[in-house]
């Protein structure tokens, strides 16, 4: 029972008798806690100090999970992944100004990768902002986070908490899943109101992502399209991971025997060893597919657009998109058939109209992908055999990539570049949502934010794979995990530096160049600081049986993997966007 409402049945009880007592009363503090709670949302994650940090302990003391992280763009990402996983927003409080700002970063990358968050902050007064009159951590963070998120919103009345959370929540999970900033001033926690009226102005919000269903006249189009495809594919991008539409996906890739790609995030949506699955033949699929279904993927840069070279000669294709943002079609090529609506409902009609009435594709193009896949496979295979020392990043990989078979239902973060990209390629996922790494903006520094989230939100054991520079944006969250003691194996695979560990200030001065680390740095000693289990690896064997002990154990640890600091590439494999100038050569290159 809340506390506001164990002050009302005492009232209650002692009203017959006492007849002056004073009316139940409820503050701020507490209609914030009820309304959060009032809409499932179980755990916080934030950092404290004024004018929050009695509300995180009231909730602490109410039952609610509060997280306590040492820096709120860690806290800001752990809400971002926990929305991710469980369709509810996760849920972010930070202090006034700089807290806000640090936790800022969070909630745009949010709104980029369309997951459901709330960032909550408290601030200064209103009148006191608005005057420029310097308040305590004055700023006007509302407009600021307004151009960031997908709505913004101010409570100034208790009476108004009720809705304000309802309508911040709503607006986090309907339609294309976002972040949402809510502003909450510092008076507002000590405003005081009558308990029932405060109870009574509390919202339970009621199917806050509505199905979206296609209309029938859209789904007939694309099954027009697809049926006329000679070589169609699919591909699934981490909306249809976040949809939760399952055993749909499943049951239409196997009813229409169409291979398919997983996005980076949306990979185990089915399992990367499945048969249709094209992973392994990737751009043998992009370049001769002839209609190409896309399932919650935007046709950004991480799919070139949709265009150039890539995708093979211009005009050889068509495209079906499904999305709930109507706005996404046509962003970046014709889209000939665009299903608006949501994933389970969209993929459910079409599996429908297909049902009975339908082709396999052309068997030359299945076996051309199945043949391309394992002549790919079959490439890779000795290299993740490699027991070189020191290790290069296949040979680390390949023995992570064991442990996660094992563990199918582990959860993993991935962050880097080297370290991303091919850890992208040669670990397989086998379960949906298991996959959290950088994103839609390439972002470093979710790494701890995310492993901290996964184990909390999912009570399994937690392998995040990291560069030792993507690391670093999130490092001092190690002593988190620790305080929290939470299931989570770190590995970093530490190449003294970003991309690789040899680049050289090239005029002979003693700073070293902008893109290298101490060498030989320890950073399993940063664990055993905070009293987790810190190891250092050297070879693929010993790396697997830290590995395996400690996803065994759930014992926070930190595995610092020594990788030839020579082994990685320029931007892992984005290289290419690198800007260039024809008139100078850039030290690194030489
Ligand atoms: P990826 O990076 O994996 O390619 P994106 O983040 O680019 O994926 O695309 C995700 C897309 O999924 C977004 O356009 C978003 O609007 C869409 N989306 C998210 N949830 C749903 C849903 N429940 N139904 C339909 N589309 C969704
Ligand atoms: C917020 C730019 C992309 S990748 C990377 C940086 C700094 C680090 C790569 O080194 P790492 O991996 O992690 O050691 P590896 O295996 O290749 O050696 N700031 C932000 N985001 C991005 N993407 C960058 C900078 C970047
Ligand atoms: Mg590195």
């Amino acid at each position: 029972m809340s506390t506001a409402a164990a002050i009302m049945d005492k009232n209650q009880a002692t009203d017959a008798s006492v007849i002056d007592a004073p009316p139940a009363l409820t503050d701020g503090f507490q209609l914030v806690i009820d309304a959060l709670k009032l809409n499932g949302i179980e755990n916080l994650y934030v950092v404290p100090g004024i004018p929050i940090s009695d509300l995180l302990r009231m909730a602490q003391g109410e039952g609610m999970r509060v997280i306590s992280f040492r820096h709120e763009q860690n806290a800001g990402n752990a809400a971002a992944i926990a929305g991710f996983l469980t369709k509810k927003p996760g849920v972010c409080m930070t202090v006034s100004a700089p807290g806000f700002l640090n936790g800022l970063t969070a909630l745009a990358n949010a709104t980029t990768n369309c997951f459901p968050m709330i960032l909550i902050s408290g601030s200064s007064e209103r009148e006191i902002v608005d005057l420029q009159q310097g308040d305590y951590e004055e700023m006007d963070q509302l407009a600021i986070a307004k151009p960031l998120c997908k709505a913004a919103f101010r409570i100034l009345h208790a009476q108004d908490i009720g809705i304000g959370v309802a309508r911040a929540i709503r607006a986090a999970v309907s339609g294309r899943p976002g972040g949402v900033y809510l502003d909450l001033p510092a008076k507002l926690f000590s405003q005081v109101m009558d308990a029932a009226e405060g109870a009574r102005s509390l919202v339970k919000v009621i199917d806050p992502a509505p199905a979206q269903i296609p209309a029938p006249s859209a789904v007939e189009r694309a099954v027009d399209v697809l049926k006329g495809a000679k070589r169609p594919l699919v591909i699934f991008g981490k909306g249809a991971a976040y949809a939760q539409a399952d055993e749909e996906i499943r049951s239409f890739v196997e009813k229409s025997g169409i291979p398919f790609l997983q996005m980076s995030m949306a990979k185990g949506l089915l399992p990367d060893t499945h048969p249709l699955s094209a992973g392994a033949a990737r751009s043998l699929v992009l370049k001769e597919a002839d209609v190409v279904l896309l399932v919650g993927a935007r046709l950004n840069w991480l799919l070139s657009h949709g265009k150039g070279k890539s995708w093979g000669a211009p005009g050889s294709k068509k495209f079906i998109q499904i999305d709930i943002e109507p706005k996404e079609m046509d962003s970046n090529v014709e889209i000939v058939a665009p299903l608006v609506g949501d994933i389970g409902s969209c993929i459910t009609a079409l599996t429908n109209a297909i049902d009975g009435d339908w082709t396999p594709p052309p068997a030359d193009w299945v076996n051309a992908v199945a043949a391309r896949k394992e002549a790919n496979i079959a490439k890779m295979a000795p290299k993740l055999m490699s027991n070189a020392v020191p290790m290069n990043f296949h040979g680390a990989l390949g023995a992570l990539r064991r442990v996660v078979q094992e563990r199918p239902d582990a959860m993993l973060v991935n962050e880097g570049a080297n370290t991303l990209d091919l850890a992208r390629g040669i670990i397989d996922m086998q379960q949906p949502r298991k996959r959290l790494d950088v994103g839609t903006w390439g972002v470093m520094g979710i790494g701890m934010g995310f492993a901290v989230a996964a184990a909390v939100e999912s009570g399994k054991p937690v392998l995040a794979i990291e560069g030792d520079s993507a690391f670093g944006f999130s490092g001092m969250e190690v002593e988190t995990i620790c305080r929290y003691n939470l299931p989570v194996c770190i590995v970093i695979f530490n190449n003294n530096g970003i991309y690789r560990g040899t680049d050289v200030n090239p005029t002979g001065k003693p700073d070293p160049s902008p893109m290298v680390f101490v060498p030989g740095s320890r950073y399993d000693k940063m664990m055993e600081a905070f009293g987790g289990v810190g190891v250092n690896v050297t070879n693929p064997d010993d790396l697997y049986r830290a590995v395996s002990e400690a996803m065994g154990s759930g014992k926070p640890t930190l595995i610092n993997a020594v990788i030839d600091p020579a082994a990685g590439t320029e931007s892992g494999n984005i290289g290419s966007l690198n800007p260039t100038s024809s008139v100078r050569k850039m030290p690194a290159a030489e």
